[in-house]
């Protein structure tokens, strides 16, 4: 058996297939990570969620902002915006309920002890252990999973608050907790999330850092698997790695064997 992590698909359901070829992914052994955003933007998002859906017993998946807002806009009566046009299909689809109770069930985090590995959409909060980002993935996926998730959704888009304070109200809580680990990149010293900035640490000249730079992040000794990225594309680096290569945006979908962060395969 084998363990192979994929990057963001966002509706890039032809690539994922010849990247399922590619590596030889076999559905009755091996087991297919995903690091969220399966949908949004690209051609063919019911494509891909009816595709995961149907092996649904050898993936695992943790939520990205853009399913949060497939969630979001399945909760409510909102009419949908042309920015949101891909993912119509989905909506109006007969499996509609089905493919959005899926999505709910769905964790924010995902960690192999055995491996010391993390699955994550966009990462993890400097300050925050393993043991702490399992704790606040699973009291937001009771929120998202239960009868606060309608309500929760209409308040979800919001950058504030961009500090972490464990002793605030619920709302802001979960609206934390929610961006760190589905909409993260850079942040300044003093641990402030900062969303503006998407373009690459590497070429960048602001006094911000990527969150996995920063100098006394609690989750060091583990290997964090993410995306959301696409201006980092694959990185492999102390620990991290990288998956979103923009394929939605002309550039690959990326595939790493788990064993094996080193070697990037792309589609
Ligand atoms: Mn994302």
């Amino acid at each position: 058996m084998s363990i192979y992590a994929i990057g963001d698909i966002q509706g890039c359901y032809e690539e994922l297939r010849r990247l399922l070829e590619k590596i030889e992914f076999d559905e009755s052994k091996d087991q297919l990570w995903l690091t969220g955003d399966l949908v949004n933007r690209g051609p063919k998002s019911l494509e891909v969620l009816n595709y995961l859906y149907s092996i649904d017993q050898s993936i695992i998946t943790v939520l990205g902002n853009h399913d949060l807002h497939l969630i979001a806009l399945a909760l409510s009566d909102n009419k949908i915006k042309s920015t949101d046009e891909s993912l119509k299909p989905i909506l109006e689809s007969k499996d509609k309920i089905n493919l959005i109770e899926w999505l709910r069930s769905k964790p924010l985090i995902h960690f192999d002890q055995k491996l010391n590995t993390v699955l994550v959409h966009a990462g993890i909060h400097p300050n925050w252990s393993i043991k702490e980002s399992l704790q606040y993935s699973n009291e937001m996926s009771s929120i998202i999973k239960g009868q606060e998730g309608p309500n929760f959704f209409k308040n979800m888009y919001t950058n504030t608050p961009n500090k972490w304070i464990n002793q605030v109200n619920r709302i802001d809580r979960s609206n934390f907790i929610i961006n760190a680990f589905t909409r993260m990149r850079f942040m300044s010293k003093d641990i402030e999330l900062d969303f503006n900035e998407k373009g690459s640490p590497i070429d960048s000249t602001s006094n911000l850092l990527p969150w996995f730079s920063h100098p006394n992040r609690k989750t060091i000794e583990s290997l964090i698997v993410f995306g959301h990225w696409s201006a980092l594309n694959y990185y492999h680096d102390q620990n991290i790695v990288c998956l979103d290569g923009g394929c939605v945006w002309g550039g690959d979908l990326i595939a790493i064997n788990i064993m094996h962060p080193e070697i990037a395969i792309k589609a």
